[in-house]
Formats: structure tokens, sequence, C-alpha cells
């Protein structure tokens, strides 16, 4: 006999099937059984589709009446894209639903819960409770704050820099940390770097997962986050990579009006013409990467990876917009005093102030590892 958590985690691991697909919406992981055999299963596997309890009630290779169900997010209750699970949960007549965590989508918020209870199913939530709300780290932070949940990474030596002296940094870390990094790209909705970064190494900031990664996580193709760039006086050449295939792959530049020349404009419509979404905020002289989030966050973009340079993840510290680190690291030494470090800018004054680390994490990747933690 199984226990209510070995079926949650099972849910759990169906749900993660749909990482990278679902955005905005979150991942959901669905299981049936009766007489202690699982009858079916199923996950939300598309931003759009059916959601994790419908696939699974339809795809029953018997009758659920009675059966029990484990759902890792409270199901819904309202008409979305999708009728509510709510619906044919009871239809199905479900004996007892087992929930992870509850949905903070104000559409549902607990009242998903409520309606089952009323037609008389039994409901017994927080199974699993946190690695369900871990899970859908992303879903709750947008949906809490109305933000997109931003991800900083960066890859150094052991000594503390991201490139040599000389500027050079192929590579810093080796192959299988650098697969973990278009995991991420997959994962996280958008992508977001400096025009220095641009002007440098004329990136494509695409999603190009190892054989190795596509079968550890089960995923067909990755998906290619929106590309946003970080550039108050519109330097991106018009004949960068990003400009290139604009196209196919959603680009945005983020520029500042005080800083444009008289061909700006001729410029922003080049670049537009190529596909560009190009975003011009007025007032300020650098970025303002507090309100760039608002803009994405209302282009449904739940989640951004910060990729640096140095520059750029010193204002996102300072703007107070970073929830998530990942720093891989290398057992190399480099050395240099002007080499450059993964965040630049004034730096701050005093140790009391740092920004502080919590829930940390220690991973290894090949010969690399890899520390994460969550922002305070
Ligand atoms: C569930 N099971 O598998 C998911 C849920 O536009 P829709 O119809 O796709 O609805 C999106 C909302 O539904 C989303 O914000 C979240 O509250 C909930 N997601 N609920 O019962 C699922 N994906
Ligand atoms: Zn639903």
């Amino acid at each position: 006999m199984q226990k209510k958590e070995d079926y949650m985690r099972r849910a759990l691991e169906l749900a993660k099937r749909g990482e990278g697909y679902t955005s905005p919406n979150p991942m959901v992981g669905c299981v049936v059984v009766k007489d202690g055999r699982i009858i079916s299963e199923g996950w939300h596997e598309r931003y759009g589709e059916f959601h994790a309890e419908r696939n699974a009630l339809l795809r029953c290779k018997e009758d659920p009446a009675g059966a029990d169900l484990y759902v890792t997010l409270e199901p819904c209750c309202h008409y979305g894209k999708t009728p509510p699970c709510t619906e044919i949960i009871i239809e199905k007549k479900i004996g007892r639903v087992f929930v992870g965590s509850m949905d903070s989508n104000p559409l549902v918020a607990g009242k998903g819960v409520q309606i089952l209870k009323d037609a008389g199913i039994a409901v017994e939530t927080g199974i699993l409770g946190e690695e369900c709300r871990r899970l859908n780290e992303v879903f709750y932070h947008y949906m809490e704050t109305g933000m997109p949940f931003c991800v900083m990474k960066y890859a150094m030596t052991l000594d503390g820099k991201i490139a040599c002296v000389t500027g050079d940094s192929k590579w810093v870390t080796g192959e299988a940390a650098r697969e973990h990094v278009h995991f991420l790209r997959h994962r996280y909705k958008g992508i977001l770097v400096g025009i220095g970064t641009v002007l440098a190494d004329d990136p494509m900031l695409n999603c190009r997962l190892s054989d190795t990664v596509r079968k550890e996580h089960q995923i067909e193709k990755g998906v290619d986050p929106v590309r946003i760039v970080c550039d108050s006086s519109l330097r991106i050449p018009e004949d960068a990579q990003l400009v290139k295939t604009a196209k196919e792959i959603p680009t945005i530049v983020a520029c500042c009006k005080n800083r444009l020349d008289e061909d700006a404009q001729k410029k922003i419509k080049v670049l537009e013409e190529a596909g560009v979404e190009v975003l011009v905020q007025t007032d300020v002289d650098q970025v303002d990467l507090k309100r760039l989030m608002q803009t994405l966050a209302a282009e449904k973009i739940d989640s951004v990876l910060i990729e640096g340079g140095a520059g750029i993840h010193a204002s996102a510290l300072e703007a107070g917009i970073v929830n998530k680190v990942y720093a891989y690291i290398a057992g190399k030494l480099v050395g240099g005093k002007a080499a450059p470090t993964p965040v630049g800018g004034a730096g701050i004054q005093v140790m009391a102030d740092a920004v502080m680390l919590q829930d940390m994490a220690v991973e290894t990747f090949g010969e690399d590892i890899c520390i994460s933690g969550y922002v305070k």
C-alpha cells in the first residue's frame, strides 16, 4: 500500500514534464488511484491546453467513480482557456481529492476546494505542500507580486572571475554546466542581457539542449526564451544575430528616450521592421529595470533569466528585482586585479548591507559546481 506522499510525489514528477511549456500557467500533475492502483495519470502539458485533472480523468482506463485523485495544485473552478477542473471531478464522482498546494489565482484561491467539499467530496490539502509550492515558484511569484521571477546566472572561476584580464572567457565552466544553462533558458520565459554582452559576443541567446539534458528532463524540443536587451542609447547593431533572427525568436530592446540621437527614429524603424520590439522609456537616462519588469509582466513574461554581464547584474541587484541566483563555479584560478567579476557597479559599502541568499543548494555538473539560492 502506497502512502499519500508517494502518489503526490508521482504527481510532482508528472507536473515537471510540463516545464518550459505551461508559462504563465503553473506546472500541475495528477494521479487517479482506485483500490490501491494508479488507474490514470495526467499533467498540464502546454499553456492553453487541458489541465492536469482533465487529462488524467479523460484517460482513465476504468470508471474513476469513488477513486482518489491526487493533484499538485488546487483544482480550478473557473472558465479560462478550459472548463473548470472541479466540474469534471464532480461529474466523474471522485471520492476523495488530495491537494498539494493551494492556487493563489484570485479566481480560484480556496474556492476550488470549497466547491469540491460542497459537492460532498472529502478534500485534504497540503500533501507535500512545500515541494508543490516550490515547483511553481515562478507562478506563485508572478501571481502574487505581478512581477516576473528573476534569476541571475553567472559562471566564474574559483577566484571569482568571469573572464581573464584579456577578456577571454571561453570557457569558464565545462560542457555539462553550459548544457544546464540551456535548460534554464528552456525553463524561464525571458532572457535579459546588457548591450555590452551583445557588442562583445553577438550572442543568439536561444535554447540549444543537448541530448543528455533532453533525455534527463524528457524534453522533446527546447523552447527559446524571449530575448531582452538593455540598451539605454540604442547601440545594438542592425546586423546583430539577435536582430537578424527577431522574426523567428521574439526579441525586445529597451532604451531611453533621453539618450537617443536624431537618427534614432530611423534605427527604431529598421529594428521594428526586422521584428524587434523596441521599448522606449521616458524620464530616465538608464533603463529602469523595475519598470522594464513591469512592462514584461504585462506581456505575460512570468520569469526572466539575467545572463549578465557584470553591469546588468549590479543594476538588477540594486533595483531589487533578483529572486534567485545560480552561480556556476569552475575549479580554476586566473587572477588579475582587472579581470571582471560577476557583479560590477559601485558595490555595497559594508558587509552588513550585503545581498543575502537563503535556502542554498549545491549541485555538480561534470567538474564544476553550481550553487543556487534565493535572495532574502
Ligand atoms: C488546475 N489544473 O493543471 C492548471 C491549473 O486559462 P486556463 O483555463 O488554462 O486557466 C489558467 C489558471 O488555472 C491558472 O492561472 C491557474 O490558476 C490554474 N491552473 N489549475 O486545476 C491545472 N494548470
Ligand atoms: Zn483546472
